[in-house]
């Protein structure tokens, strides 16, 4: 390194710079020569459009923080469907997700920076002020130091970082005295106690009050942390200690990513998701780009850009080399084994990945970044936003939506990179999505499902800390931002570190540099920087042609979790056999599961049961190809228990002032209308009485023709059913009576019949738990008259329609939306409608005592039939699927001769490894089940 800190960076044009100035925005950089280049390809946006679609953005913005701030300040977060604050211990727990909260006004603080960005800096003053003034850092709560790291402490920094910038500038700021670093620097504080282990990997919580282990504290006692969580420190530490002169925070964090580059898997150079933080033992061993390890890898490549450190970019270049040979499958990103890195730990792939693009574009790898990017666009497309997991054959895994920015991050990161149109209108889908089907008249609401596109009701502060920031600078001119972002690195939270800290208070730098770094191939690193004429060597069409290829590539997708095995067949040889292939009535799959010392055992209830006993297998090879087929069965058939989790059903309020914005989550009933079969009711509510509608009804004319609430017990479902169909009502409304309970914390269940024939009830028949139907109830009472659509997908609702920002248009968007909802017939025929993937889901009978009503998520096992070998999928590769596979095997079969990587299923193994491995495998994959985003 130079004495600047990085002469093996860019060549930068500002010497105090850090050594990576141009490159830290690499982007940028590259932005510079692409956009200069760039003369064809999709259709270059005007600049009014750009304004207009930027003005959008702020207006978005406005109306998220403005909820915050008038409905849920000081709590954390606002709750955007019930219009209020979330409050920890208030609020039924959601489990680690509520580690972030620690009654610090979390929102506020993740927006600080955001509001600059934004131009909005007269608000960024007053929100500094009340920061100040309100905020307590020393609260009884036990919070996550991930998550207070990167956006408490980060949002405290980039709110001081510009904050210092703005008060240079002359204008605003000019009574600021660095109070916001001096929060920071006792949230630092309070977060060290967190690394008192001998590995130095922290503890992954701490009270903010009491730190670790005391009697009060309520943490300490925890042994596993994820990578992510242990090695997405440097930047806000090494900041916070580069800005005070207080050198331990940098220490800190500097030793917590030593340790876990020193247990990194040596053979691979992956590292798992969990790791033991007093042993350092891996505790889970797959391994990806997503949930668990993704801003590891981010903040070693950031911390070389902001710290100018080359053991950072040495380690991230090693780590970046073994990603690219195992887990990049382009445009696919897939998990694998860290020991067996040429085996797939997974068939799907999870949203946070979508970051990944960007940091290919810091790296400068553009084309496998255009591709993956290309590919999870295809899947909004479909979806309209990315679900939280989505199978290598492009159906949903995990059907949540919490408005993640990753793919806007990439998206801005690309455009800057290529200059290419097409991420401006890949911006404006994502704009025109989050109006149309996340925007509530409360700020916007994550969705619970984007098949059904029902809602949640939270808005985490990570939507304001990225999504408006990067979405704004995408459509932003340099001239519409009030300082030159290219002197900033983005945070893994998109907080913004001023680049000149690389050379400021560096005493500490280094000091750590293990003596392996010399050992490391340096042929491996690619030292300089992105160079754009390389990048795109005057072809415009660069980043199209990247695309053209992958342009189907969701649509016609054909299942392909497995390939990996394929791919380690030589032609002639006979393939094992595929779990989804198998059937327990074929002989010939019978005598191949024995070769392989597998075991089939009928069980009592009919199901079939597998095992495998590795030393029974005739050869060690069969023994693996054991292990393998077991590996795939276990995926396949947690893969089909999650498809026969039916889509929940959808209650959508139409009427004013909610025109079809809310989106509420319910179950559906084993009886009655099926809202699935292309049906829909729409109508408006009315309470039955009595409410619980076990009796005739004492209100017929209140309830005809419209949708009857009922509240649930005393009776069965179906009963309630008869008695409001008798009634003349059009479909009926189970409201649960366990007061608190709520879609986001139990499970959806569907309502069980009676035992008896139940085709006389014609009516659809939804549930919705106590906090969805308080709902409708408070909707009621506020405005009377209600509407609801009851379906199984929320249909369109119209964007431009808010009342709130467009008061003239009111009564004209109210028609509008109506219409747009649905005709005002009670049933109507789609033309469009996805039809579910699946029609079985946990049951359950009505219940007679509220003691029932805890049985929420209790089977029945006449509808349960996850085994797979009962209910295998077996999948048709038409045409083109076939030729693709050929293709990839073709490929195979070059990549096996020159990468003794690929021969692992040839090669003889020892059965005690195989067993110690396969036991790994299992343990593994256990983990993996329990597994949570
Ligand atoms: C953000 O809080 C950060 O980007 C983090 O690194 C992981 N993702 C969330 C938002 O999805």
């Amino acid at each position: 390194m130079s004495e600047a800190g990085g002469g093996r960076g860019c060549g930068s044009s500002v010497p105090q710079r850090a050594p990576w100035s141009l490159v830290a925005a690499t982007a940028a950089f590259c932005l510079v020569s692409a956009t200069s280049v760039w003369t064809a390809g999709a259709a270059p946006m005007s600049r009014e459009e750009r304004q207009k679609l930027g003005n959008q953005v702020l207006e978005m913005f406005d109306h998220a923080y403005g909820n915050y701030m008038e409905h849920a300040y000081p709590a954390d977060e606002l709750m955007p469907l019930t219009c209020r604050g979330r409050v920890r211990g208030q609020e039924p727990s959601r489990g680690d997700v509520d580690d972030a909260l620690g009654k610090f006004s979390l929102t506020l603080i993740d927006s600080l920076d955001t509001l600059v960005v934004l131009n909005k800096t007269k608000e960024f003053e007053d929100a500094v002020r009340k920061v100040l003034r309100d905020v307590n850092l020393d609260n009884d709560v036990v919070v996550s130091v991930f998550e207070t790291n990167i956006r408490v402490l980060g949002g405290l920094l980039g709110g001081h970082s510009l904050a210092i910038m703005l008060k240079e500038k002359g204008e605003y700021m000019q009574w600021y005295n660095d109070e916001l670093l001096q929060m920071a620097k006792q949230l630092g504080y309070k977060l060290l106690p967190a690394f008192n282990t001998t590995s130095g990997l922290p503890y992954p919580r701490i009270n903010l009050k009491f730190g670790i282990r005391k009697p009060e504290a309520r943490t300490g006692t925890e042994t596993d942390t994820c990578t992510a969580c242990a090695g997405t420190l440097i930047l806000e530490f090494a900041a916070l200690s580069r800005f005070t002169g207080a050198t331990i925070f940098e220490e800190y964090a500097r030793k917590a990513l030593d340790f876990l580059w020193e247990k990194r898997q040596r053979s691979s150079n992956l590292v798992g998701v969990t790791i033991n933080i007093h042993t350092g033992d891996w505790v889970r061993k797959d391994s990806g780009v997503g949930a668990g390890i993704d801003s590891y890898y981010e903040y070693l490549l950031k911390a070389y850009v902001l710290l100018g450190d080359d053991s950072f970019l040495e380690r991230f270049n090693t780590h970046y080399d073994a990603i690219m040979r195992y887990i990049s499958q382009p445009p696919l990103l897939l998990d694998v084994h860290i020991h067996k890195p040429m085996l797939n730990a997974r068939t799907w792939m999870d949203a946070l990945l979508a970051f990944f693009p960007g940091l290919q574009v810091l790296k400068g790898d553009i084309r496998p970044a255009i591709e993956t990017h290309e590919m999870l666009y295809q899947v909004i497309k479909k979806h309209n936003f990315l679900p939280e997991a989505f199978t290598t054959d492009f159906r949903v895994h995990w059907a949540q939506h919490p408005l993640r920015p990753e793919f806007a991050e990439s998206t801005y990161f690309l455009y800057k990179a290529t200059g290419d149109p097409y991420y401006l209108e890949v911006g404006k889908t994502l704009i025109e999505n989050l109006n149309k089907y996340a925007r509530v008249p409360c700020g916007f609401a994550a969705m619970k499902d984007v098949r059904t596109g029902s809602h949640e009701d939270r808005m985490d502060s990570f939507f304001l800390a990225e999504m408006f920031k990067y979405l704004y600078l995408l459509f932003a001119d340099k001239e519409d931002i009030i300082f030159d972002i290219e002197d900033y690195i983005f945070t893994t939270e998109a907080h913004l570190l001023p680049l000149w800290l690389s050379t400021t208070n560096q005493s500490i730098s280094k000091k750590n540099t293990t003596s392996e770094y010399t050992e490391l191939d340096d042929s491996n690193f690619d030292w300089t920087c992105p160079n754009t004429q390389i990048l795109f060597p005057n072809d415009p069409l660069y980043a199209q042609s990247i695309r053209e290829p992958l342009k189907n590539v969701v649509d016609k997708s054909c299942p392909r979790g497995i390939i990996r095995v394929e791919e380690s067949f030589r032609s002639g040889a006979k393939p094992p056999l595929r779990a989804r292939d198998f059937m327990a009535t074929n002989p010939e799959h019978l005598e191949i599961l024995k070769k392989m010392g597998v075991s089939l055992i009928h069980l009592k209830d009919g199901r079939v049961q597998l095992v495998q006993h590795a030393i029974q297998a005739a050869s060690s090879i069969d023994a693996e190809d054991g292990l393998r087929f077991m590996q795939e069965m276990i995926e396949l058939s947690s893969q089909q228990q999650k498809e026969q989790q039916l889509p929940p059903r959808a209650v959508q309020i139409v009427s004013h002032p909610f025109f079809g914005r809310v989106v509420l989550t319910a179950g559906p009933a084993q009886f009655g209308l099926d809202l699935s079969k292309h049906k829909e009711t729409r109508g408006f509510v009315a309470s039955s009485k009595p409410y619980n509608g076990c009796s005739e009804l004492t209100n017929p004319e209140a309830v005809m023709g419209k949708i009857a609430l009922i509240q649930r017990g005393q009776c069965m479902f179906a009963e309630k059913a008869r008695n409001i169909q008798n009634a003349g009502a059009i479909g009926g409304i189970v409201i649960d009576d366990n007061e608190g309970s709520s879609s986001d914390t139990a499970p959806l269940f569907q309502m069980a019949g009676d035992g008896k024939d139940t085709d006389d009830i014609k009516i659809p028949m939804l549930f919705l738990f106590s906090k969805e139907g308080s709902i409708i109830l408070d909707a009621i009472r506020e405005y009377e008259e209600v509407e609801v659509l009851l379906s199984d997908k929320a249909k369109d609702r119209d964007p431009d329609t808010d009342s709130e920002e467009q008061p003239s248009s009111e009564n004209d968007s109210q028609d509008q939306s109506a219409e747009q909802i649905a005709p005002s017939s009670q049933e109507v025929d789609l033309v469009d409608q996805e039809s579910p993937e699946e029609s079985s889901l946990n049951s359950e009978p009505e219940s007679s005592s509220p003691a029932d009503t805890d049985n929420a998520a209790s089977v029945s096992a006449s509808e349960q039939n996850s085994n797979p070998m009962e209910n295998h999928e077996t999948t048709s590769l038409d045409g083109e699927c076939t030729d693709l596979d050929n293709q990839l095997q073709e490929q195979s079969e070059t990549e096996e001769d020159s990468n003794p990587n690929v021969s692992w299923g040839k090669k003889v193994q020892p059965i005690d490894s195989i067993l110690a491995d396969w036991n790994e495998d299992i343990e593994a994959f256990e983990m993996m089940e329990k597994d949570e985003l």
